[in-house]
């Protein structure tokens, strides 16, 4: 039965949370394959807003069951700042699953991800500043601290010692800072071990059997397409694999058990930290977009760059994702202008490109080339039905789709669960 992967299609907060939430029922288990607590997911449930960082969006449904998948990394501390906060809030936590291979945010991972931004100054990333990076790194280098270590002091010590090894070096020489004591770590980690226990479990194992026995899973992505490791405007990018190969990866769950791979895309375009962005606009339309759009980061209240929606971007996250459907969100944030410019192919030096370049240089340089679509000004946040929509807005939609690599199947008209007007 049925494994769903929902993955986003530009540079993030293109409202995957609400999407996810919104599938709450007809889902059984929601799972969260990479990223960490640099994700940001603003969830409105009948007016209650939740900010949610590490958790999957499922948490909040009763009923589901959430998963911390192993391609994720966990900073405790955030983890169990955000259960109690969802606790104190009334909602039920107590089903979450980790999974035993879950690579630890350490809290030198954090203090190496903010010096080492500072020390790359304009070459920095613009990163959360949450140890993800490092994170990952150490995940590949093999000098990670997994989930299922804490429940052994002995190789805990050892592996802390041997992470120790070389980033004190680091620490000390390079970035002028005093070196990390190994027990402090240990203590800190043991100090969450009875916590994590009860919610630690053979993931892969228990995904694989509810899908023999005709559960729904859904897979939800962190960050973005263009945010990959891999696939995305590297090296501006995060350190794992948002799109839906990392899901497999991610999780466990075989690409052979995957039937439907959604892809959240916003009707305009944002990013933050660093890194090309050829529609991106600096004028008083890009300001319009941030205020109306409430375009601020959920982690890090970072404000967002923003620009018109860039289709070779989401024809490219049609291909690399083997997207089924595409959900069009924040259809709402366009009304009042008279024309909507949408980017079609790039001109680079001359060159036309319909597809994403190859390169990073000539992605950097790409200059878009617009279309422009007729614009309406009636308020749309009530739709719910295609037909409700003013038909400037219908023909928005359709234009979109046809040059975006696959079918919406539902579009996004208000931050609220309901605020949906479902295609198909
Ligand atoms: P990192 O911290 O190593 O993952 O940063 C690397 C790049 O990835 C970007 N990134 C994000 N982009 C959009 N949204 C993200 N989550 C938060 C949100 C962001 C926030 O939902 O609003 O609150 O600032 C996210 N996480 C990582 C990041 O900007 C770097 O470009
Ligand atoms: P995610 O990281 O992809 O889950 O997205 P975020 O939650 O970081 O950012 C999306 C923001 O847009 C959140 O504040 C949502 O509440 C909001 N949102 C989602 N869908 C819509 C929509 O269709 N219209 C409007 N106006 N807001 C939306
Ligand atoms: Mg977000």
């Amino acid at each position: 039965m049925p494994a769903i992967v929902l993955v986003g299609a530009q540079w993030g907060d293109e409202g995957k949370g609400k999407a996810t939430d919104a599938m709450g029922e007809a889902v059984d288990y929601v799972v969260k394959y990479n990223g960490g607590n640099n994700a940001g997911h603003t969830v409105v449930v009948g007016g209650e807003k939740y900010a949610l960082h590490l958790l999957p969006s499922g948490i909040l449904t009763p009923g589901v069951v959430p998963v911390i998948g192993n391609g994720v990394v966990v900073d405790l501390s955030v983890l169990f700042e955000e259960l109690e906060g969802l606790e104190a809030r009334g909602v039920d936590t107590s089903r979450l699953l980790l999974s035993a291979g879950a690579h630890l945010v350490a809290p030198y991972n954090r203090t190496l991800d903010k010096v080492t931004e500072r020390f790359l100054g304009s070459r920095r990333i613009g990163t959360t500043g949450r140890g993800i990076g490092p994170t990952y790194a150490d995940k590949m280098s093999r000098v990670g601290i997994r989930v299922q270590d804490l429940f052994d002091e002995k190789i805990l010590h050892q592996k802390v010692e041997g992470a120790l090894a070389q980033k004190n070096q680091l620490l000390v020489k390079v970035f002028n800072r005093r070196a990390v004591d190994v027990d402090e770590v240990v203590e800190e980690f043991l100090s969450y071990a009875d916590r994590v226990r009860p919610m630690v479990a053979d993931t892969p194992l228990v995904l694989g059997r509810a899908l023999d026995e005709g559960r729904t899973v859904l897979l939800e992505g962190g960050q973005a397409t263009l945010l990959d490791v891999d696939h995305g405007t590297y090296p501006f990018v995060t350190s794992s694999n948002p799109t839906a190969g990392g899901a497999c990866t991610g999780s466990g769950i075989p690409p052979t058990r995957i039937d439907r791979v959604i892809a959240v895309v916003k009707a305009y375009a944002t990013r933050v930290g660093e890194g090309p962005f050829p529609t991106e606009l600096f004028d008083d339309d890009g300001e319009a977009l941030r205020r109306k759009g409430g375009e601020f980061g959920t982690t890090t209240g970072r404000p967002r760059r923003c620009g018109w929606y860039d289709a070779p971007v989401a024809r490219y996250a049609a291909r690399i994702n083997g997207v089924t459907d595409f959900v069009l969100t924040k259809l709402d944030v366009l009304t009042g202008w008279e024309k909507v410019p949408v980017c079609v192919a790039y001109e680079v030096d001359g060159r036309r490109f319909d597809e994403m370049p190859m390169t990073q240089t000539d992605f950097h340089h790409a200059q878009p080339v617009y279309e422009l679509l007729d614009g309406w000004s009636e308020d749309v946040s009530g739709a719910r039905t295609f037909e409700d929509l003013p038909p400037a807005a219908q023909r928005y939609v359709r234009a979109v789709e046809e040059m975006s690599g696959a079918p919406i199947s539902a579009v996004g008209v208000g931050p609220d669960r309901e605020a949906t007007v479902q295609l198909r």
